[in-house]
């Protein structure tokens, strides 16, 4: 299904003069503040996030799947999903393939699709975490990391392949992340698995073209238990440095033990010019893979707030890939990246209002108290108008959630792909 322009006209009217009223009442605070309104907001519409094909349907635990009706059964349904996610939101104008859930069948036919609704093509993600059913060797006590030449070598040639994909359908960067680790002391020798790593992916760097990035993410733990052999940003980076300038640390949000400082480690990285990529999701205690913002909201303001120095102080670092990197059971999957969409720009508004000036003045003046008052004032302003009219302005929803609902896209999904239609790859 596709959105008529029409509908989201006729549902932006019955609420446009309660939002006129609001944004107001926002446009006069900041002109106070000489902040001007309209230049947050074109930051606004330009921003785009990926979201991963794996995310349309209802992810699973190892206890279970609950399944959602109407999901998108081929690679062509998930981007009429997301299709209808930027149309309602404006924001998600990208799409992150995981192969080989999600090999095209048809190129040209699947770049029409993706065309005909203003998406493209970000990193691909390669899988050696599960076997598939044809694979002469297993993954099961790793992949680039594993004592068997033969295996590291077939997973190797999987991430070239992924590459090939990708060049076919526009992408620029490929992500790596590996399961690989061990599940008890003594399994693994540490220094063995890291060389063994670092090899295979110096191989995989030189099947990159040019203009491409190789993302490395990292992860402390899970599935392995007792070690991962890419456990932090530390061991990315120093893997990414020793591939080459087109090597990249991707940080996922989730992917760190509790109470780690992010923004540090975001900082850092810019610092060094070595932040490629950015899975957002939020977590309570683990890899939760949560809606964005409905765990942690203001440390996702303290990483935005690095993340706009960064990209403001830091031309060493190349343009960020953006990706939601989250899966659920609970909610609608579209209902929910429409929330993790909202939570991303309501994040990047705060920390663009900002005053870098004067929060620079106060840490010259070693003025605690005045830096966290400017961090806090501009983490407390209600920025939901300004990304409202950020919407609004490109006529897409000023309320993509009720919107969605008004719309009742979901029922539509299931009359059109049934109740049980399951999303592949999950
Ligand atoms: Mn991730």
């Amino acid at each position: 299904m596709k959105i008529d322009k029409q509908q989201i006209f006729d549902i932006n009217k019955s609420v446009e003069t309660k939002h006129l009223i609001q944004l107001d009442f926002t446009a006069n605070q900041l002109q106070h503040k000489s902040i001007d309104g309209q230049s947050i907001i074109e930051k606004l519409k330009a921003f785009q996030v990926a979201i991963p094909s794996w995310a349309l349907g209802a992810g699973g635990t190892r206890f279970g799947r609950f399944s959602f009706g109407g999901e998108p059964a081929t690679l062509e349904q998930k981007l009429d999903d997301i299709g209808i996610l930027h149309s309602l939101t404006n924001t998600a104008g990208a799409v992150s393939l995981h192969i080989p859930w999600d090999i095209p069948k048809d190129y040209l036919a699947i770049k029409e699709k993706a065309a005909s609704h203003n998406i493209i093509f970000d990193a691909v993600n390669s899988n050696t975490f599960q076997d598939q059913s044809n694979a002469k060797e297993s993954y099961k006590y790793g992949s680039l990391s594993n004592i068997s030449q033969a295996v590291r070598e077939q997973a190797i040639q999987h991430n070239i392949h992924v590459i090939d994909i990708g060049e076919k359908l526009g992408s620029k960067s490929i992500t790596i992340w590996l399961a690989d680790g061990a599940n008890f002391p003594g399994q693994n020798n540490f220094q063995k698995a890291l060389k063994n790593t670092q090899d295979s992916l110096k191989k995989i760097y030189q099947s990159l073209p040019d203009d491409w990035k190789m993302f490395i993410e990292y992860k402390p733990y899970e599935p392995n238990f007792y070690s991962t052999v890419i456990q932090d940003w530390g061991t990315s980076l120093m893997l990414a440095e020793s591939c080459g300038d087109k090597a990249y640390t991707l940080v996922d949000l989730g992917h760190h033990l509790p109470n780690t400082n992010i923004e540090q480690i975001v900082a850092t990285l810019l610092y060094k010019g070595k932040l490629g990529g950015f899975h957002f999701n939020d977590s309570k205690y683990g890899d939760d893979d949560l809606t964005v913002g409905s765990i942690k909201p203001y440390a996702l303001f303290l990483i935005f707030n690095e993340l706009v120095y960064g990209i403001e102080n830091n031309p060493q670092n190349p343009e960020l890939s953006w990706m939601i990197d989250a899966s659920h059971n609970t909610k609608d999957p579209l209902e929910d990246l429409i929330q993790s969409l909202e939570a991303i720009l309501i994040a990047y508004a705060q920390a663009l209002l900002v005053d870098q000036k004067k929060l620079s003045q106060a840490q010259e003046a070693q003025d605690v108290v005045a830096c966290q008052e400017i961090l806090q004032n501009a983490y407390r302003t209600d920025v939901r108008p300004l990304v409202r009219e950020s919407r609004l302005q490109v006529h897409a929803a000023i309320d993509p959630l009720i919107m969605y609902r008004k719309l009742k896209i979901r029922k539509n999904l299931i009359k059109e792909r049934g109740k049980n239609s399951t999303a592949t790859g999950l």
